[in-house]
């Protein structure tokens, strides 16, 4: 037998639309969470969201014989832009697996160090950035940590120069990319027929379609007409076969997935970059140790590509802040049958939509324990991180499916954070400041904004 699913109380015709915060879905969810408990049911427009809470069922829906990814809501919209990519296929189609064979070896750990340089040239623009303005200047990390971002994938993906740091707003493509984003996740609420009404808005999304797609095909026809023999993503793309059935991809299918690279590589780590800064400077022993660490390895001398895996303090950093403020904070599973959770508790169907609220599963008190909600880098350390259940820390998504750009990510923000803490002492502008988050695809704090004051050592 099993037991239904709790629900809240819904409205006629609309369900649970409106019970959603339309800013911030998060804290919806967060309060259904403290009140209905590991799993709870919601009838949005057109499809019934099946949210869970707890390690248990999400440890349940890894089995990926019985489950797979969902494309669904803002995701679906993100394929008006970039199609089958990466991030965005549908498990079943073709491009999704060349892609991943030809792509997977380009964004290994090995792989990655090849762009070691490459981070270091951006990360060093930050740096002088923030020397240069001086401590009494405002930084709003999350700006910074996007130019950051941005400028290192593009870079790193195609060798080309956004060149942020040295603009006032964002390169055209950056606003276009951004504005696509936004509306991308709002068309995913609006049911069809609203939709097609919206010219404004619809042309506004066509034009940045467009504008997105211009540049990456411009920069795949330069490359093109002047190769190079730089080993990067883009050569990969183009020169690669994949290894199975020894195709090339298309260079529609290139353009995707450079701009895939750009859609999924900036905000999840810019705002990975901005938790981390906001938990570590409100716990002065984190900082501590975390300074400690940086002065032993590296004392005054700049980060090395040897030196990333001497740092374990600072992943822990890293493997806590994705625990606690996970920046994907939702995923979607899907069930290829309809069938059953929880040990045979709940019934789901095929069509529903199982949303894994990451953020809440990784705070769960049976894995955790009972300061799950703190930040405490120390369970991080030591073998603790190896010795997790299966799937507990799970920022990455999971199987087939889960993040290509980790080492990436990884990389760069070791880089950024050791960098950022052998040149300042970072203060918040507002030491009263507590956390408020801001969301679109992903999640960040919201008007969190620090001093970065250059360091006095003891001689
Ligand atoms: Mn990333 C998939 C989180 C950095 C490119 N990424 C995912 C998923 C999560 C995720 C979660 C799975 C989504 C799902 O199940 O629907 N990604 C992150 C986080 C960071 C991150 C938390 C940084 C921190 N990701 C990056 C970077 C890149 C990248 C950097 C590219 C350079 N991510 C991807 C791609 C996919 C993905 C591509 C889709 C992989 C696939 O489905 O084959």
């Amino acid at each position: 037998m099993t037991t239904a699913i709790p629900t809240p109380p819904a409205l006629p015709l609309i369900g649970h639309a409106a019970a959603i915060d339309k800013d911030l879905p998060l804290r919806s969810f967060t309060l259904l969470a403290e009140q209905y408990g590991e799993i709870f049911k919601l009838s949005m427009p057109g499809r019934t969201l099946v949210v869970v809470n707890t390690y248990e069922l999400l440890n349940e829906l890894c089995d990926e014989r019985r489950f797979y990814k969902g494309v669904t809501g803002a995701l679906e919209e993100v394929r008006n832009g970039v199609a089958d990519a990466l991030f965005t296929a549908y498990n079943h189609e073709e491009n999704w697996a060349i892609a991943h064979r030809l792509l997977m070896p380009a964004f290994s750990t090995a792989a990655v160090r090849g762009m070691y340089d490459d981070m270091m040239d951006i990360a060093s623009q930050l740096i002088a950035k923030w020397e240069r303005f001086g401590p009494k200047h405002v930084i709003d990390p999350a700006e910074d940590f996007t130019r950051l971002t941005f400028d290192t994938i593009a870079l790193c993906s195609m060798s080309y120069r956004l060149n942020s740091f040295y603009r006032e707003g964002s390169h055209p493509f950056i606003q276009a990319l951004a504005d696509f984003l936004v509306e991308s996740g709002r068309r995913a609420n609006r049911p069809f027929l609203v939709k097609s009404m919206m010219m404004g808005s619809n042309a506004k999304y066509e034009q940045d379609i467009r504008t997105m797609a211009q540049l990456a095909e411009e920069i795949i026809a330069e490359r093109k007409a002047n190769p190079t023999d730089k080993n990067d993503l883009l050569n990969t793309m183009l020169n690669g076969k994949d290894p199975k059935t020894g195709k090339g991809l298309s260079d529609e299918c290139i353009k995707n997935n450079l701009l895939t690279f750009l859609i999924a590589g900036h905000e999840t780590t810019s705002s990975t970059l901005t938790f981390a800064i906001y938990h570590i400077v409100k716990h002065p022993e984190v900082l501590r140790r975390l300074r400690e660490e940086i002065d032993e390895v590296l004392g005054e001398q700049p980060i090395q590509l040897g030196d990333i895996s001497k740092l374990p303090y600072i992943a822990a950093c890293l493997r806590e802040t994705l625990r606690l403020t996970p920046t994907a904070s939702f995923r979607v599973s899907k069930a290829y049958e309809d069938t059953t959770l929880g040990g045979g508790k709940y019934a789901v169907k095929k069509d529903d939509v199982l949303v894994i609220a990451s953020r809440m599963v990784m705070r769960d008190r049976a894995v955790w324990g009972e300061d799950a909600n703190e930040f405490r880098p120390e369970r991080m350390l030591d073998g603790k991180f190896e010795a997790l259940p299966p799937n507990a820390w799970q920022p990455f998504g999971y199987g087939m499916r889960a993040c290509i750009g980790r080492p990436f990510a990884w990389q760069e923000a070791v880089i950024a954070l050791a960098c950022i803490f052998q040149k300042f002492d970072i203060v918040m502008a507002n030491p009263s400041y507590e956390l408020e988050l801001k969301q679109t695809l992903t999640v960040k704090p919201k008007d969190f904004a620090v001093h970065a004051v250059p360091r006095r050592r003891a001689a």
